[in-house]
């Protein structure tokens, strides 16, 4: 009888569970909006503390939905974050690392589930629209991993001949005639501009922002997946004529302020179709600003570091949720989270399986505060191929001995990178509670924690590998490879 009792009450509370993901899971899915950044730092916008520049509506976001304070990019680098967001994976997992350059040889593997695959799974119209960086081979393209649609840059627009830095260069310097391809401009698989020029570059957050609003406004009628990952505001900066100047807070800020600009008019088309009760948006940026570009990058808001470094600058970013009826709104969450986080929480409120990820379902969470899955769990962040170089659980990040990029002098001013300096990092634990700018190392202080985490790392370890340390990985994927030619 007892037992039939505690059955009964397993039961109706699972039954309870399912309910209140039932809000997630009614027979008409969300649209997902997904709008993502390139390089845009944690400190960037006026939610998370900015004030040189305005970012009106996506603090109007985060004030109607759910904003994340520890929400970490899976790698603090462009390709490596990207793979990570649209499949679940650590990318180490499915075998793609750092940013891939032009002609790159690899990309998503085929057997790799993206977020566009999924949603297409459940019957949703999917675009795509700016950079992509995840393969620019043909088979590696965004139309062949799940999206219908797509316009934009294949990689990041600083791969460019005409960049700054390069054009700077004596005609005969080596670095300047090895240079970069001309940078070209897809729809869909078909290159509509060979040579991306920097007027046209002024133009990319505008015109993606307007196919973004054409795709809402085809799509009004059925459901859909919409991924806006901007090419800025990474390094060189372009603004439009209507941006440039209008921050009052240089370049960056004028970027910074369209970015704003298009999540604001992409809202804004979601309210005028009627979508806007019946659409999930999700902001994020794929890694901390890129720092030797002084007052051409962003701020990490106080964190350690930058882009390309594991320390909180480079991985921890801005995340806003919205659904308006469905989110609540003004909710502050300071659990950890990441970027893999992002397709088994869409599978969970599209009702679609999350297949094999590493990510943790965050619905629970953003719903009633549930923190089980994101507070038992360890984070890891990679870096380089295949370097372990910290994990985190709860309020404790424990860093692995490597070697870091750090600022060798002041950065210069006007777009001209300063350098870096490769230093070392010791074995070190930082409380980011009471410590979010990993100054007081407490290693020393608590060595059952460093233990305990050290459990976790190995297991890191043996299921992924770790350079650092000589190991292979039982469990790694490997990623999508471009076919040789046919040999004559
Ligand atoms: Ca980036």
């Amino acid at each position: 009888m007892l037992r039939l009792v505690l059955t009964l009450i397993g039961v109706a509370l699972s039954g309870c569970a399912t309910g209140r993901a039932g809000d997630a899971r009614d027979d008409t899915p969300p649209n997902v909006v997904i709008v993502f950044a390139d390089d845009m730092g944690y400190g960037d916008l006026g939610c998370y503390g900015q004030t040189r520049w305005r970012t009106p509506n996506l603090d109007r976001l985060a004030s109607g939905g759910v904003r994340l304070t520890n929400f970490y990019a899976a790698q603090a680098v462009c390709s490596a974050s990207r793979a990570a967001l649209l499949t679940g994976c650590y990318p180490n997992r499915i075998g793609l690392a750092g940013a891939l350059g032009p002609r790159s040889r690899v990309g998503i593997g085929a057997s790799e589930t993206t977020i566009a695959e999924m949603c297409r799974g459940r019957g949703y119209a999917t675009a795509i629209y700016g950079k992509w960086h995840l393969g620019d081979a043909p088979e590696m393209l965004p139309t062949r991993h799940g999206f219908d649609e797509w316009f934009g840059l294949p990689y990041s627009n600083d791969m460019w001949p005409l960049h700054p830095d390069l054009v700077k260069l004596p005609a005969e310097s080596e670095q300047r005639k090895r240079g970069y391809p001309a940078l070209p401009l897809y729809e869909n698989e078909r290159i509509v501009d060979a040579e991306v020029t920097a007027e046209d570059q002024k133009t990319l957050t505008k015109r993606y922002t307007e196919r973004a609003c054409e795709f809402i406004a085809r799509n009004a009628e059925r459901p859909f997946f919409l991924y806006v990952p901007h090419s800025m505001p990474h390094v060189p900066l372009f603004a439009s004529a209507e941006f440039e100047g209008r921050s009052g807070a240089g370049l960056y800020g004028d970027v910074i302020e369209e970015i704003d600009w298009s999540v604001g008019r992409i809202v804004a088309e979601l309210e005028k179709r009627g979508l806007r009760e019946r659409t999930l948006v999700f902001f994020a940026s794929d890694n901390g600003p890129w720092l030797s570009y002084g007052d051409h990058a962003g701020t990490t808001g106080g964190l350690r570091e930058g882009k390309g470094t594991s320390w909180e600058g480079g991985v921890r970013v801005p995340f806003i949720a919205n659904w308006p009826g469905h989110l609540a709104a003004g909710k502050v969450i300071d659990d950890p989270a990441m970027a893999i986080d992002v397709l088994p929480t869409l599978a969970s409120a599209l009702g679609m399986p999350r297949g094999d990820v590493d990510g943790v379902d965050l619905w629970p969470l953003f719903l009633t505060g549930d923190d089980t899955a994101t507070q038992a769990r360890t984070l890891a962040f990679y870096y380089n191929a295949n370097d372990l170089e910290a994990v985190r659980r709860g309020r404790w990040k424990l860093v692995l001995q490597h070697s870091y990029r750090t600022l060798a002098a002041k950065a210069v001013s006007g777009g001209t990178p300063g350098s870096y300096k490769q230093v070392k990092s010791g074995m070190e634990l930082y409380d980011l509670v009471a410590d979010p700018f990993e100054i007081h190392d407490q290693a020393a202080a608590h060595p059952e924690i460093v233990e305990s985490m050290a459990r976790e790392v190995e297991r890191f370890r043996e299921d992924m590998g770790d350079n650092l340390t000589g190991r292979k990985g039982e469990h790694r994927r490997e990623p999508g490879r471009v076919s040789d030619p046919v040999k004559p």
